[in-house]
């Protein structure tokens, strides 16, 4: 017996971005995208998703309805079979492309499809598209179920999507063949929508073609769940790391530790060593574990971070600290120099192109933060991060993070956030703020575990990863409520 499809086909009015929206879901640069009419002239089948019984989803790029086909509309609009009509015309292919590519769609949608995925471009308003009636019309004659799919609305916040949307469906609230408006940007749509797609689907198709349309939606969400989980390892990995990277400093006498500080002398090449080698590794695991989300994600492209090699003055060692001296004389002048360093990621951390992780650093981070810090490292003569920053760290990279889970690949080569979405950044922080305590758990106990052994480290990451994860999830859930399911 063949094995079920569950056909989706993305039709559109030419150039609204039906190609860069296959390539997201696909994660794959099918077709060809660009803003003109009529790229893509001949329907082309994908698939976009195998369940363990067999069955397949299959998504179809069109060459979408052409400009030409409005006017028609009187005569479409008067004909007893108007479908029929279309498909005897005899229209050239290059004469009159737009009217042909029309005629395409038409004949693919009649043949093959179980559910139309009509795109609207919902950074306009009703009234500027007009053919987007009769194009739904169309597809009313022809009698197949549709989703209407809003696009090109970046990085909106819910409530304006959540109002565009309303508008569209009073607006088309007399179809009956619209079973749905949502919003799903081929550059800004969050991988947790996906299977969305295929769950309604399921609530639109019967029979057979129903319950593989319910296996296709596990199996898109378990896709795109994997490389999740494996993401939130590399984060916990990323933070095991930082937090127990550590530098020793020569020993010193007490008496020359204080000289030093008391003199607020600007020039202690040792310093500055442990603050290069300290930064270098940061921005190279910062790099490197950025690099490897993008791909997980089916991303093209690394991020162009080279995190900017510190200028002498961002070297510069701040002293302006009041240091109470009996703090000093407590051996906490080591302690010190890790607030310097904090001080040093703050004004060093810079994402090339990317303002944001350097925005993120500037505003909440301040000498003063690291003041607090020195006491827990008395005895020892060596410098890590603050808790401060080490909890920076962990917002900075849980963004980076969101904003890759963002980026479809119907956007193109991956690049550098230049700002994130108001409400991702309140939303981590102040999960963060939540979960502070097993943070700063987490940050003390690797600097006593240095000597970490290959028994203890799997279950630490684990553990970590476990927290980085119901955190993710957390705020993916409070960021997209309809994806709640996801997560069981
Ligand atoms: N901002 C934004 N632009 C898009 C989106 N989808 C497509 N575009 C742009 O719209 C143009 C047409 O896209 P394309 O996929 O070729 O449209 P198609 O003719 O419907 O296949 C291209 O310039 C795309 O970069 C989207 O979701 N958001
Ligand atoms: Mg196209």
């Amino acid at each position: 017996m063949p094995q079920e499809e569950v056909v989706l086909s993305l039709i559109s009015h030419t150039n609204v971005g039906k190609t860069a929206l296959a390539r997201t879901l696909l994660r794959e640069d099918i077709g060809e995208v660009a803003d003109s009419a009529h790229v893509t002239t001949i329907p082309e089948a994908h698939a976009l998703i195998e369940a363990p019984s067999g069955a397949v989803a299959k998504l179809w790029d069109t060459p979408g309805f052409g400009a030409n086909l409005g006017k028609l509309a009187k005569r479409l609009r008067s004909s007893k079979n108007p479908i029929g009509w279309v498909l005897h015309q005899v229209w050239d292919r290059t004469q009159d492309k737009s009217l042909w590519c029309s005629q395409e769609a038409i004949r693919h949608v009649q043949k093959e499809t179980d559910v139309v995925l009509y795109l609207i471009d919902g950074s306009q308003d009703a009234e500027q598209l007009p053919f987007v009636e009769l194009e739904l019309e169309v597809i009313a004659w022809i009698g197949k179920p549709t989703l209407v799919l809003l696009n090109q609305t970046g990085d909106a916040p819910p409530e304006e999507t959540q109002k565009a949307e309303q508008k569209w469906r009073e607006k088309l609230a007399d179809l009956s063949h619209i079973h749905g408006v949502t919003t799903l940007d081929a550059f800004t749509r969050c991988w947790t929508q996906e299977h969305l797609l295929l769950e309604k689907a399921t609530q639109i198709l019967e029979g057979d073609k129903r319950k593989a349309a319910k296996e296709l939606t596990n199996a898109l969400a378990e896709r795109n769940l994997r490389p999740f989980r494996e993401s939130c390892a590399l984060i916990a990995q990323f933070l095991i790391e930082t937090a127990s990277d550590q530098e020793q400093l020569k020993p010193q006498p007490i008496t020359q530790k204080l000289k030093n500080l008391i003199t607020k002398n600007r020039n202690d090449a040792e310093l500055k060593e442990v603050q290069t080698r300290m930064q270098e590794r940061v921005a190279k695991r910062t790099a490197d574990t950025v690099n490897h989300l993008i791909e997980l994600q089916g991303l093209a492209g690394e991020t162009a971070s080279e995190l900017a090699k510190a200028s002498q003055e961002q070297f510069d060692v701040k002293r302006e600290v009041e240091e109470p001296l009996i703090a000093v004389i407590g051996g906490a002048a080591s302690g010190l120099l890790g607030g310097i360093a904090a001080d040093l990621i703050a004004h060093g951390l810079t994402f090339g192109g990317g303002a944001m992780v350097g925005m993120l650093l500037g505003a909440t981070t301040s000498y003063s933060l690291a003041k607090g810090y020195n006491l827990t490292q008395a005895g020892s003569n060596s410098v890590r991060w603050t808790f401060s920053q080490f909890s920076m760290q962990l917002q900075v990279m849980l963004l980076l993070y969101l904003a890759i889970s963002h980026y479809g690949r119907g956007r193109g080569i991956w690049q550098d956030p230049t700002r994130t979405p108001q409400l991702w950044e309140s939303t981590i922080r102040d999960l963060i703020g939540q979960s502070e305590k097993d943070w700063q758990r987490l940050w003390k106990k690797l600097d006593l575990e240095k000597g970490e052994n290959a028994e203890t480290k799997p279950k630490l990451l684990g553990d970590v990863k476990k927290d980085v994860q119901s955190l993710l999830e957390e705020a993916f859930t409070r960021i997209y409520p309809e994806s709640k399911n996801l997560f069981g």
